[in-house]
């Protein structure tokens, strides 16, 4: 399949609906004569000695770019000629994945440790160019900091997205594959763009349907899928159902230590890298909100992982197991337990007995993505074992793509989150990345929030978040203001009012957010089931009073040592002591570790019941603000895209309002506190 400029004739997409479809890749025309002019003579021709499809597609994407951009293409040569031009070359004393760009006006290079690189050095090119950044006597040099760098899709074979807020499965429909092939080739083409190399396309709930993918019944199609991601760089992982032996195998058991079980893996994997040998391995959540694993036969993840794994080492397969095992139906009023303790509890102690081909995803905190959690101390306690950090890009918690909310502020804090694992500055990127430890894999994983809406996140700038993710994970050193800044120009251009609105807009979104939600840390407050909007009690798996413990006094989750459910004592010293003492706990995270008055004054002078009040009140004008800011931008972009993202604003200022009043009618009523500003609260 060749990339063609034919998403409307495919998708039947209007013209403006394209635009929201190009997102950051909108190549929009230059006018500048003189930038014209130094990109042609720099890029006017394109000598490649290697040729294979990736690098294909690397020249179509850099044709299709300077065409749309400056209304040319370049020649493409084999052999170096005397005049000026870009050489391309896989260099074999790189590293696979880097990169060097030298440009000046005679002979200018593009070298790269393997097809890939090329593409992602292309890429850069044209990113520079979309930003009309001067490109004579660039001299750049890119190397990845994570070495696997994720998308997790959530999609089911019936055609929907589990957590999804933009429109149906781009990969399935009523149980089979999707006939549109090319919306995954522009998926994989956007993916690419920012450096994803790795993908799973079926959500970690595997169904019955979906167990059938290693089977001759979907494989095929499997294959079809994994090639159009391998051209552009990316490996296809499918997530499997750790009951496949009974579900698809005719056994009565899945026990890891059964023959017959490992027998019946070692068929599987076997058949599966026949069709699809590019495979990259298998995900696998067991144990975890009624998915079936291990423990149903006392076995533990060890095993149960190291089975899997073994079946998949002759092929190089990865077994990626996640660590989001927890008790949904522990009483939360038995504070010995603990679901922040879970994950720990679990993996902690069998760090060093999964084998070489296993990796543990583990999601950034402790819970479930939730706008404040402190870090999972899995990340920084383990020290023998090879893992991933999970990200959730869909905005399950965070306003499901409804409300505006930019993510990278988020996960730059854990990124820079210190675990003192192996002293001061031992920070969650430089684990992550595999460096402290030196695992043999290593990387970053997320949550995608794509469907086939025609702007593929359902709001607009929720865009944003899918390209910052990419950017960020390649490069955690980047700023949220370096990464807003480049989409917002690739996206909507460069005047300088829509880059100050923007930014204006985007860069509090996080705090806005957290503002008019659930407040210091303590996360949930949202409707059952589908995890929007504000129900304070609502939280599904508490059949037993409120997870909060708010009551006429005050309210927060104790978990100290000292008095509470010990979940502090999971962190390396520092950090224990930093959360235990409620006088040294960060304000921003006071009620996920201690159990305080509302009459409590945080570190701001507040009282804890001031901080709510006034969070509350701040956090709808921070959107009335947000959207008249939007409104200013009216001139300066298509219609659609501002009406698009206006209506959504609309409805985020509605539902900050029922959020302000429902929290702080509930605490008004619940600690007889009265507001110091006397505003209307009930
Ligand atoms: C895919 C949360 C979500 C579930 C999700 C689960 C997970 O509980 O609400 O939809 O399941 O996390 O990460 O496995």
């Amino acid at each position: 399949m060749q990339f063609r400029d034919s998403e409307r004739l495919v998708h039947s997409l209007t013209e403006d609906q394209l635009t929201s479809y190009r997102a950051w890749l909108q190549y929009n025309p230059i006018n500048q004569q003189d930038y014209r002019e130094e990109i042609m003579h720099l890029l006017s021709t394109i000598c490649v000695k290697d040729r294979n499809e990736v690098i294909d597609r690397a020249l179509d994407e850099l044709s299709f770019g300077l065409d749309q951009m400056i209304g040319y293409k370049p020649a493409v040569v084999r052999n170096e000629e005397d005049r000026s031009m870009l050489i391309i070359m896989i260099d074999p004393t790189y590293k696979a994945e880097m990169y060097t760009i030298n440009l000046n006006s005679e002979k200018s290079m593009l070298r790269g440790g393997s097809s890939r690189a090329i593409l992602y050095g292309v890429f850069h090119l044209l990113r520079l160019i979309q930003q009309q950044s001067k490109l004579t006597g660039l001299s750049i040099k890119e190397v990845p900091k994570n070495a696997i760098r994720m998308i997790n899709q959530w999609d089911d074979m019936n055609g929907s997205v589990e957590r999804g807020y933009a429109g149906e499965s781009i990969f399935y429909k009523d149980y089979q594959f999707s006939k549109d092939r090319q919306r995954i080739y522009d998926y994989a083409r956007l993916l690419s763009s920012v450096g994803i190399n790795a993908i799973t396309i079926n959500n970690v709930n595997v169904h019955q349907i979906e167990s059938k993918l290693i089977t001759d019944t979907y494989l095929a199609e499997v294959k079809q899928t994994s090639d159009i991601f391998n051209q552009f760089g990316i490996t296809l992982f499918l997530s499997i159902n750790y009951a496949a032996p009974i579900e698809i195998g005719g056994l009565d058991s899945a026990d890891p230590l059964d023959p017959k079980v490992r027998a019946f893996w070692k068929d599987i994997a076997q058949h599966v890298y026949e069709v699809v040998p590019n495979l990259g391995g298998f995900l696998v959540k067991a144990d975890s909100e009624n998915r079936p694993g291990p423990f149903t036969y006392g076995r533990n993840h060890a095993e149960g992982a190291n089975m899997l794994a073994e079946a998949m080492e002759p092929y190089g397969g990865k077994v990626i197991w996640r660590c989001f095992v927890y008790n949904c139906k522990q009483d939360w009023r038995d504070r010995t337990t603990d679901r922040a303790r879970a994950a720990y509890d679990h993996f902690m102690p069998l760090d060093g007995s999964f084998n070489d081909n296993v990796v543990l995803q583990i999601k950034n905190g402790p819970m479930d993505f939730q706008v404040r959690e402190p870090v999972s101390p899995l990340i920084g306690g383990l020290e023998k074992t090879n893992q991933f950090l999970e990200f959730q890009i869909a905005q399950e918690y965070l306003g499901q793509q409804r409300h505006l909310v930019y993510l990278i502020p988020q996960w730059k804090e854990v990124l820079e989150f210190d675990t003192f694992a192996k002293g001061e500055g031992t920070t969650v990127k430089q684990i992550v990345s595999g460096d402290v430890f030196d695992n043999n894999i290593s990387g970053i994983v997320a949550v995608s929030n794509i469907g086939n809406d025609y702007n593929w996140t359902g709001h607009t700038i929720a865009q944003l978040n899918l390209y910052g993710y990419g950017r960020l994970i390649w490069n955690p050193d980047l700023t949220a203001e370096e990464i807003a800044l480049e989409w917002i120009k690739q996206t909507f251009g460069n005047h300088p009012t829509v880059i100050k609105l923007l930014m204006e807009i985007v860069m509090p979104s996080w705090e806005t957010y957290e503002n008019y939600t659930s407040p210091l840390g303590i996360g949930w407050m949202v409707n059952v089931n589908h995890h929007y909007g504000p129900n304070i009690d609502g939280y599904e798996y508490m059949a037993w009073g409120t997870y909060h413990f708010a009551d006429r006094n005050g309210l927060g989750v104790d978990r100290t040592q000292e008095t509470g459910t010990g979940y502090t004592s999971q962190y390396h010293q520092e950090n224990q002591s930093l959360y235990e003492q409620v006088e040294t706990c960060p304000d921003e995270l006071l009620l996920f570790f201690h159990h305080v008055p509302y009459t409590h004054k945080l570190k701001s002078g507040k009282t804890v019941i001031q901080h709510i009040y006034d969070t509350h009140f701040q956090g709808v004008e921070q959107v009335q603000s947000m959207m008249e800011k939007w409104e200013a931008l009216s001139s300066f972009m298509d219609a659609k895209r501002h009406q698009d993202v206006q209506e959504r604003l609309n409805h985020q200022l509605e539902n900050a309002k029922e959020w302000r009043d429902i929290i702080n009618t509930y605490f008004y009523r619940k600690s007889g506190i009265a507001d110091r500003h006397n505003r209307t609260i009930y």
